[in-house]
């Protein structure tokens, strides 16, 4: 095992990696930016360094600067976490060649699903299936439209160094090819420095479902079970779920399967994941995410697999103690990402001091968060204030449970979505699991929020104002965050 671990990140991601490091008697060291000085996750680790100020080119993206600390502290290994360096392979690259164990998946291995186009080529030949398209850039812009028109429209752009929802477009008609199809050129030639791009058939109202991997350095690779993250806005997962709703248990094995078949084809190593569009019973390859993404708790809350356990003794050359079949699940698990954003103002940031906080509990209940009351959110990170999972028995007692975790949670000094959550949660789609990567226009979400939170207001049950009067009175704040839970938990039927 590793006897000491930096890690290049922050917020709730840190403090996570470091949980798992303490866990297993590793010591930690956080680098942190100016805005992080106070940050939880600075002080949770063993040591910290201050790397720069609160840009994050200037800091948490400065390869040389997180690896000079890493070299000066005797650190062996370096945890990414997800974003910032975690699938930069130039940054895996350095560490390797530093003599510092990167922990996740090899440079190469990261440069290999760098290029979509690449990865598609890689994954038909691997046998894994794709969305019918092209496999080689365009070049031609007559006939691009014209393979567009043999396809069918509606067709998507994409750029083959994009990733994650940048880059790409939807085109519905032959008239719009040429013109779509400059503009996305020219936005991933500013976006990434590379103007090439392919098309696939577009695939209509599919929803996102991914396996979770992980595989060892001696070629043991298995699926931890999928989740489903249909829930999103622009690209920005809300909610997540584990297992999915729309995955028979033989659907499970063969997308299960094929997903190992894509991470064996780029000699993956590590804990990844592997995204597929589902829509009528077909799935399609889509990419793979070489990194631990952010909703993995809820893999770990249905299977019992401490997943950042696994990445320590995987890159520290251990092999993984079971094998596919040892591997089960249990019972159901939610995310919601709750945000400092504002539901009701086309999810704008609503960076801030956390005035009054009080996180949820409970059975069932696993909150993993950096902030704490008296926090001040920056402008310059994400605006997750913390990863509320709810586990369940099943489906609907997963569901039970984190509406009743919802009515819990107080937030007070900044906006949060917690009334998104809210009115997703009730929603009869979610509740019959009607998901799709368009389910909040589709359901008209916004304005069952709006209702959330004209129901709270009428009833007296939101904290803002109360406390902004009588912010100085500890007592009448204790009293009012009492009877904000009492108000809330009649509100959760
Ligand atoms: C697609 C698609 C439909 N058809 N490709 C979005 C993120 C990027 N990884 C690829 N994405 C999509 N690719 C084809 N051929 C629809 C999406 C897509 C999407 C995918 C997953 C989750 C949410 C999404 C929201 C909009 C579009």
């Amino acid at each position: 095992m590793f006897k000491k671990v930096l890690i290049a990140n922050r917020g709730e991601i840190a403090i996570r990696a470091m949980r798992a490091c303490r866990e297993l008697g590793v010591s930690t060291v956080a680098v942190y930016s100016e805005a992080d000085k106070n940050a939880l996750f600075a002080k949770y680790a063993d040591e910290a360094y201050h790397i720069g100020p609160a840009p994050s080119s200037q800091s948490y993206l400065d390869m040389d600067k997180v690896l000079d600390v890493a070299i000066k502290t005797g650190a062996d290994g370096i945890h990414p976490g997800y974003g910032f360096l975690s699938e930069n392979s130039t940054f895996a690259r350095k560490c390797e060649e530093a003599g510092i164990i990167f922990i996740g998946p090899t440079s190469k291995a990261i440069d290999q699903m760098g290029s979509k186009i690449a990865a598609r080529n890689t994954m038909i030949e691997a046998g894994v299936p794709v969305v019918p398209g092209i496999n080689e850039a365009i070049s031609d812009v007559d006939k691009a439209s014209e393979i567009a028109e043999n396809i069918g429209f509606p067709v998507i752009i994409k750029a083959s160094a994009g990733g994650g929802g940048i880059g790409m477009k939807i085109v519905h008609a032959k008239d719009e090819f040429k013109s779509s199809l400059t503009s996305i050129q020219s936005v991933a030639a500013s976006a990434f420095g590379d103007p090439t791009v392919f098309i696939e058939k577009y695939v209509e109202e599919p929803r996102h479902i991914e396996f979770q991997i992980l595989a060892d350095k001696y070629g043991n690779t298995v699926y931890v079970m999928e989740r489903e993250c249909s829930i999103q806005r622009r690209h920005q997962k809300l909610i997540e779920e584990a297992p999915s709703p729309a995955i028979t248990p033989e659907l499970r094995k063969k997308m299960g399967e094929t997903a190992v078949k894509a991470a064996k084809a780029i000699g993956y190593e590590n804990a990844g994941t592997v995204e597929f569009l589902y829509s009528k019973g077909e799935f399609y390859f889509l990419e793979v995410n070489t990194r631990l993404q952010v909703e993995h708790t809820i893999t770990e809350m249905i299977t019992g697999i401490d997943l950042a356990k696994q990445q320590l003794h995987i890159a520290c050359g251990e092999k993984l103690p079971f094998k596919q079949e040892d591997i089960t699940h249990r019972g159901w698990a939610i995310e919601c990402r709750i945000n400092a954003e504002d539901p009701l103002n086309d999810f704008a940031p609503s960076p801030g001091k956390i005035k009054r906080y009080r996180s949820a509990g409970g059975p069932g209940i696993r909150v993993d968060s950096g902030v704490h009351m008296g926090y001040t959110i920056s402008p310059y990170y994400d605006s997750m204030i913390s990863k509320l999972c709810a586990w369940g028995a099943d489906r609907d007692e997963a569901i039970a449970r984190m509406r009743r975790a919802l009515y819990e949670y107080v937030v007070v000094g900044v906006t949060t979505n917690i009334p998104f959550h809210k009115a997703v949660l009730r929603s009869e789609a979610f509740k019959e699991a009607k998901l799709t990567t368009h389910f909040i226009d589709d359901n008209n979400i916004i304005e069952e929020v709006k209702k959330v939170v004209e129901e709270e207001t009428e009833k007296g049950i939101t904290l803002a104002s109360v406390l902004d009067t009588k912010e100085q009175k500890v007592a009448a704040a204790t009293a009012a965050v009492s009877s904000y839970i009492s108000a809330a938990q009649k509100q959760t039927k």
